[in-house]
C-alpha cells in the first residue's frame, strides 16, 4: 500500500474516533443522571437485606392517603406506609412484634442531618389505628427539594415534628 493510502486511513481513523467522543461525553451524562435517581434506602442492622426504592418503586406498591394539618394547615399527603416498607425488607411485623422484637426501632435520616425515631410496635397496625406513612406526593404533587421527594407523614402526632422532611434512610436497629 502506498505510503499516502496509509496516511489518509490513518486520518480517516482520527477523524472517526474523534467524532464519536461527544456521543461518549453524553453516555457518561445520562449514566449520572440514572444514579442520581432520588432513592431511600431501608437499611439497619436489624435488616439482612437492604432495599433502595425509587419513586417508581413506591408507586407500584400498595398506596395509603392521609389529611393532616401542619401548623393549622390542611394537607392530603400520599405514599406507602412505613411499616409495609420495612416488611418487604424482611422487618418482623404483626403478631412476630413480641418479646424482643419489642426493642426494635426505626430511625429516620434526612439529608438535612434531622433524625427521628419511632418504636417499631407503633408503626403496626395490631398496636396503633393510625398510619404513618412514607409519603411520594403532597396535594397531588411531588414534593420540592425543601419537603421531599420523601416525607413521612405520622398523622397521629399532635405536632409534626416527626414528620420527617427529605428523607434519605430509613434504619431498623435494635435498642441496647
Ligand atoms: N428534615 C427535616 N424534617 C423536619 C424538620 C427539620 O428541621 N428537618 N422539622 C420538623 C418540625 S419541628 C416540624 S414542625 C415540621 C414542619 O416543619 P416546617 O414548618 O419547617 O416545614 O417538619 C419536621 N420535619
Ligand atoms: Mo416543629
Amino acid at each position: 500500500m502506498p505510503a499516502a493510502k496509509v496516511i489518509a486511513k490513518i486520518a480517516f481513523a482520527a477523524v472517526l474516533i474523534l467524532s464519536l467522543a461527544p456521543f461518549a461525553n453524553i453516555q457518561a451524562k445520562e449514566a449520572s443522571v440514572v444514579a442520581a435517581v432520588p432513592s431511600v434506602q431501608i437499611g439497619g442492622d436489624a435488616i439482612a437485606a437492604p432495599l433502595h426504592l425509587s419513586m417508581a418503586d413506591l408507586a407500584s406498591m400498595p398506596r395509603s392517603k392521609v389529611t393532616a394539618s401542619e401548623h393549622g394547615t390542611q394537607g392530603t399527603w400520599e405514599g406507602v406506609s412505613l411499616i409495609e416498607l420495612l416488611h418487604r425488607a424482611g422487618a418482623p411485623v404483626g403478631e412476630a412484634i413480641r418479646g424482643k422484637n419489642l426493642a426494635l426501632y426505626v430511625r429516620i435520616s434526612a439529608a438535612d442531618g434531622y433524625r427521628a425515631v419511632f418504636a417499631l410496635a407503633e408503626l403496626d397496625a395490631q398496636f396503633r389505628s393510625d398510619q404513618v406513612i412514607l409519603a411520594d406526593s403532597h396535594d397531588g404533587k411531588s414534593m420540592d427539594a425543601k419537603e421531599g421527594p420523601f416525607r413521612i407523614i405520622a398523622s397521629g402526632d399532635q405536632r409534626p415534628a416527626r414528620w420527617v422532611r427529605q428523607v434519605t434512610a430509613i434504619d431498623l436497629l435494635r435498642a441496647p
